[in-house]
């Protein structure tokens, strides 16, 4: 096991919902710190540039409309296997597909409002951190 960062975001129907600190306690309870954190409403530039790996998809439209429809709580997570910790903790992407227990699987509409984004690998947590935070705002706990 590695100590790793990962990124993680609160999207804007789960921001609606007022859980942020109901998904903070299950970072907290899975052993994960945030190092960062901050409250934005993205900008289109930002969500485009943000999900751009997936910018040919056929959802690549809505996902970047969702993303800006409302502020989204960002925050880089670290932790032993944090990345994978934090995938399991958010469950599948589609919250019908999603475990109980997980947070998709509790707080998530659709595949579309699903409530929760997490880094999928060692390469792109470095740069998703990378996106929204400055080296000088993580602060190592
Ligand atoms: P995320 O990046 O937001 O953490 O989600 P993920 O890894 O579980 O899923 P990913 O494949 O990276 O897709 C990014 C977001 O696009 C939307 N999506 N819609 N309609 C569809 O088939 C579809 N597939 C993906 C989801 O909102 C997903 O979170
Ligand atoms: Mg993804």
């Amino acid at each position: 096991m590695a100590l790793e960062r990962t990124l993680s975001i609160i999207k804007p129907d789960a921001v609606a919902k007022n859980v942020i600190g109901q998904i903070y306690s299950r970072f907290e309870g899975a052993g994960l710190k945030v190092v960062a954190a901050k409250m934005k409403h993205l900008s289109r530039r930002e969500a485009e540039g943000f999900y751009a790996v997936h910018r040919e998809r056929p959802f690549f439209g809505a996902l970047v409309e969702f993303m800006i429809s409302g502020p989204v709580m960002i925050q880089a997570l670290e932790g032993e296997n944090a990345i994978a910790k934090n995938r399991e903790l958010m469950g599948a992407t589609d919250p019908k597909k999603a475990e109980a227990g997980t947070i998709r699987a509790d707080f998530a509409d659709s595949i579309d409002a699903n409530a929760v984004h997490g880094s999928d690998a060692a390469d792109t947590a470095a740069v998703e951190i990378a996106y929204f935070f400055s080296s000088t705002e993580l602060c190592p706990r």
